[in-house]
């Protein structure tokens, strides 16, 4: 299938009003004559959600959350933001499930895939992310705990519009050591495998990103691998250049 890569950022818990400046140079990087037939996505913080659509909304940056509730409208979840609250800023994507999320809030698959469904709800494109921690590469169940996690945390009417899987080993987040292309092409190629085996078709379709400390040296390396469909960057999405570089390695 011929699938259109995308670049996705994730600001994590960074980013107050004076980093909209690197919104903006990212929206101006990837709009105009520079522009690939690409797509760019920034995930700021919930608190810059409405401004980043702002800012961008004659340029070709996508703007995303970085987590929903999984009640896609409103209720008594104090601090939570529902997906009804993140369309309503015109943001168009929502992570769901990443490990720090996981790890941090006890999400598990079941949640993950709720949370899923409330993006649906909302006509929002879900980025469901998925990864073994160290321990589990180190006892050699990568392959069993992908195909499950990727199996228990996408809802049954995933399609390629409205999700899109991020494959973030947990050891490689942050830590600046990556997979070898090898291993990221088994793994990619695994996930394609149980995408087709479930949903026929769509799962020809739907997005593939790679994610853990995806930098301008090692993007090109990365993003050419088979089935590895874009890339979800975090600390490296933070400075325009540096987001702009590996929007350029394609
Ligand atoms: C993995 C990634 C973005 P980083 O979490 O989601 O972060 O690129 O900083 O490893």
């Amino acid at each position: 299938a011929d699938i259109r890569p995308m670049v996705a950022g994730n600001w994590k818990m960074n980013g107050t009003r004076s980093e909209l400046d690197q919104i903006r140079a990212i929206a101006h990087g990837v709009s105009g004559p520079l522009s690939k037939k690409i797509d760019a996505l920034i995930c700021p913080p919930s608190t810059l959600l409405y401004v980043a659509t702002t800012l961008t909304v004659d340029t070709k940056l996508l703007v995303g959350a970085q987590d929903c509730h999984q009640k896609a409208r409103t209720g008594a979840h104090t601090g939570d933001i529902s997906a009804e609250m993140i369309r309503d800023c015109f943001a168009t994507h929502v992570i769901v499930g990443h490990s720090e999320r996981r790890k941090e809030h006890g999400e598990d698959n079941y949640t993950v895939s709720m949370k899923a469904r409330a993006a649906y709800d909302q006509g929002l494109t879900a980025i469901v992310c998925i990864g073994e921690t160290r321990a589990q590469h180190k006892a050699g169940r990568t392959m069993d705990v992908i195909h499950r996690q990727l199996n228990e945390s996408m809802p049954a009417d995933a399609t390629a519009e409205n999700t899109i899987v991020a494959y973030e080993p947990v050891w490689a987040i942050g830590t600046g050591q990556t997979p070898g292309a090898d291993d990221v092409a088994r793994v990619h190629a695994r996930m394609r495998a149980d995408l087709v085996e479930r949903f026929g078709a769509r799962g020809e379709a739907i997005r593939l990103l790679y994610g853990g400390s995806v930098k301008p040296q090692n993007a090109p390396e990365l993003l050419s691998v088979p089935h590895v469909n874009g890339a979800l960057i975090g600390g490296a999405s933070l400075k325009a250049a540096d987001f702009l570089a590996i929007y350029h390695a394609y």
